[in-house]
């Protein structure tokens, strides 16, 4: 990995968020996309953050991924050191009330610094977002989002099936 230039960059505010985090990864790991990750913390290593987001993008990066619990202001000061865009995972860790406190920390960002903020606990999603970002301009990324989708698309066509196989009708199906 470390000779392959990395696309993504997966940070988050401690090593007790990899539990979490670690979906990230193994999404991008099935689409084939190199990516980095370390612990960046906002608060307690804040010159590590601003020289991880203020060189992220020189260094090649395309898209941050930011995961962090509790007063999760990671995502949203690399977003405001960045042009690089950054995707926020609100993680329910230890000094976590019920989640929300992540989650509003990651979304209620003020005009002109965005940060694309994924469910409580979803760096599934927050990966399958950064791979489509990357695929809006990498054919090959762009073709596997594509078929990733058409699969989940098959999938839910099945549900629906087994549903009307179970004498659950609808008008839509015929
Ligand atoms: C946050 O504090 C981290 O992102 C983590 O979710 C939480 C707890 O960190 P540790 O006390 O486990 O290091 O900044």
């Amino acid at each position: 990995m470390s000779s392959i230039q990395p696309l993504v960059g997966i940070i988050m505010g401690s090593d007790s968020d990899l539990a979490v985090m670690q979906d990230a990864a193994a999404v991008l790991k099935d689409f084939d996309i190199p990516f980095e990750l370390t612990v960046v913390s906002a608060h307690r290593t804040p010159l590590r953050m601003v020289a991880y987001a203020s060189k992220a993008k020189e260094r090649g990066l395309k898209v941050i991924i930011a995961g962090a619990g509790g007063a999760a202001h990671l995502p949203g000061m690399v977003a405001s050191l960045t042009t690089l865009p950054v995707i926020g995972v609100p993680v329910k860790s230890s000094n976590s009330m019920d989640g929300w406190d992540s989650v509003l920390s990651i979304l209620q960002m003020p005009n002109g610094i965005p940060v694309a903020t994924v469910a409580l606990n979803a760096s599934r999603n927050a990966g399958i977002l950064a791979a489509t970002i990357i695929g809006a301009f990498d054919k090959t990324v762009g073709e596997s989002i594509a078929a990733y989708k058409k699969n989940l698309e098959a999938e839910v066509l099945k549900k629906a099936g087994k549903l009307k196989d179970g004498g659950w009708s609808n008008d839509f199906d015929h």
